[in-house]
């Protein structure tokens, strides 16, 4: 198992669209694994492997109050949805923001399982919406691309600095322990 390095908004890596898995192998279960560990250690409520640096279909949700209910969803495709309902979402990738999104309300998804299963799901509410986001990661996009541009650039550019100001502090212990 292994805490991944989550990548952040607006890193151009986010923007790829993510191939389709193949065939659900050991290498699919042990990335499934570390995604799981690394939400979880966040923590978060779900996960795209796009977000960790792994350009494949790949998902995992919990949205359980407890945390010991983990979802898997590889290749996934809304199958069918319905109704409107608008969310206040956050993002792993954008740590720190939170925006209202307006998305289908339910919806049912077709998707492999962790052991390359096909199965189908219908849902709605918070786990209809974090699959919605989830599956938009996948094809390149992030929450920030349903809101203004302007609160949108308004979330790069405080980014943009926090990474700046990280990155200058840690020039600053490196050179301090030479
Ligand atoms: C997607 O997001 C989601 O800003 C999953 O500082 C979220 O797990 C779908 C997180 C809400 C629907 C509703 C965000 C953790 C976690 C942060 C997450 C943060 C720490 C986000
Ligand atoms: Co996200």
């Amino acid at each position: 198992m292994a805490n991944l390095e989550i990548l952040t908004f607006p890193d151009a890596r986010l923007r790829r669209r993510a191939e389709p898995v193949p065939s659900v192998d050991n290498e699919v279960r042990q990335l499934v694994d570390d995604m799981l560990e690394t939400m979880y250690a966040a923590p978060g409520i779900g996960l795209a492997a796009i977000q960790v640096n792994v350009p494949k279909r790949v998902v995992v949700i919990d949205v359980s109050e407890d945390k010991n209910d983990p979802l898997c969803l590889i290749n996934p495709e809304i199958v069918s949805h319905d109704g409107v309902e608008e969310m206040e979402e956050g993002c792993l990738s954008v740590p720190g923001f939170y925006e209202n999104v307006t998305r289908a309300e339910h919806i049912k998804v077709s998707a492999l399982n962790r052991d390359g299963q096909p199965f189908e799901l219908e849902t709605g509410g918070l786990l209809a919406v974090c699959i919605q986001h989830e599956i938009d990661h996948l094809d390149g996009k992030l929450f920030v691309d349903h809101i203004s541009i302007l609160k949108r650039q308004r979330i790069r550019r405080k980014l943009e600095k926090e990474r700046r100001q990280s990155a200058a502090a840690a020039g600053t212990a490196r050179r301090k322990a030479i």
